[in-house]
């Protein structure tokens, strides 16, 4: 097993940090990419990180996951998350910890959100805490595939 984990997003959150900033905060996309980047290392990871607003290339990205037998995924599949079966299969099929995250509390915010195809599959899932979402989901995915000795 590869020491790098897939942080993917989906549609719309190549525009974090620009608008709807009571929502998603201030901090962009290369903010999140930091973070994650830097969690990863101080955990012993590698980071594969990538934005798409397309279906289809979200599940060539999965399955990239499992050819190159990544350690886990962590994931914000944004809107896909309420309506895909496509992602859902590609996660049934990789074999690897997913992680969800929203950077938003999805159960309170409006109904057509409080559904999610991932959570069904996902090992956990982290919604509320904002950009910090990414770490603690690094954190935990960490602790599942390289336990810390003591
Ligand atoms: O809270 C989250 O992380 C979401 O996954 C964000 C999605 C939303 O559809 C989910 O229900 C919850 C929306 C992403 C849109 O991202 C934007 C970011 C900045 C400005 C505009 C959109």
């Amino acid at each position: 097993m590869s020491k790098t984990i897939y942080v993917l997003y989906g549609p719309n959150l190549n525009l974090l940090g620009t608008r709807e900033p009571d929502k998603y905060g201030h901090a962009t996309l290369a903010d999140v990419e930091k973070l994650c980047r830097e969690t990863a290392d101080r955990h012993g990871l590698a980071v594969e990180f990538r934005q798409s607003n397309h279906e289809g290339e979200i599940v060539d990205w999965i399955q990239e996951a499992r050819a190159t037998d990544a350690a886990g995924i962590v994931i914000n599949a944004a809107a896909y998350t309420m309506t895909s079966i496509a992602i859902l299969d590609a996660i049934l099929a990789v074999q690897r910890p997913v992680v969800e995250v929203h950077i938003t509390n999805i159960h309170a915010r409006e109904s057509f959100r409080h559904h999610s195809y991932i959570s069904k599959v996902a090992k956990a899932v982290i919604c509320g805490f904002g950009i910090q979402g990414y770490a603690l989901a690094i954190i935990g995915l960490a602790a599942i595939v390289a336990p810390r000795k003591g």
